[in-house]
């Protein structure tokens, strides 16, 4: 039997981010948390290409190009979309979660998902650092782990 598991180590590897401007005062604690993460693992500072956006829905687009660019090992996309804010809530998701989907099944490199789709600003925060722990961070080992887990296949 063969039991294989990425590690989580980010020595030699160039990570991408994609992270959206909207609610920035939340997706720049999530981009926080993974920076950190990314150098606990070895990672290099300059070798975290970050590309900031408008808001969730610009992430695929963005995210297509920097998978297709030959410059990164893997992709890391931030977001925060929050319920109370927008009547087009579901519109929002939806075109970003299956946008990244797609990148990710398709692309050349791993892609995670960082969006955070809550229905406040509350539990966006605790997610982004506070008692819900940091999905930045959480993304950032995973794509580490991906990476090193691809290349065993
Ligand atoms: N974008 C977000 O990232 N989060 C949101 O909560 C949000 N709301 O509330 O509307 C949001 N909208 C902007 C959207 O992502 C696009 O930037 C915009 O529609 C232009 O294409």
């Amino acid at each position: 039997m063969q039991e294989l598991r990425g590690k989580i180590d980010g020595t030699g590897k160039k990570i991408g981010i994609v992270v959206a401007q909207f609610n920035e005062i939340v997706t720049k604690k999530l981009l926080e948390g993974a920076e950190n993460e990314l150098q606990k693992y070895n990672v290099k500072a300059d070798d975290i290409i970050t590309a900031w956006v408008p808001g969730a829905v610009e992430i695929p687009r963005v995210t297509k190009k920097m998978s297709e660019s030959g410059k990164v090992d893997g992709i890391i996309t931030l977001g925060a979309v929050v319920r109370g804010e927008t009547a087009h809530f579901d519109y929002v998701c939806n075109e970003s979660a299956n946008g990244i989907a797609e990148i990710s099944l398709h692309g050349d490199v791993p892609v995670m998902y960082g969006v955070l789709t809550t229905n406040d600003m509350d539990q966006a925060m605790n997610r982004a650092g506070g008692k819900s722990g940091n999905k930045g961070a959480e993304c950032a080992s995973g794509v580490l782990e991906m990476i090193n887990l691809e290349a065993m296949i």
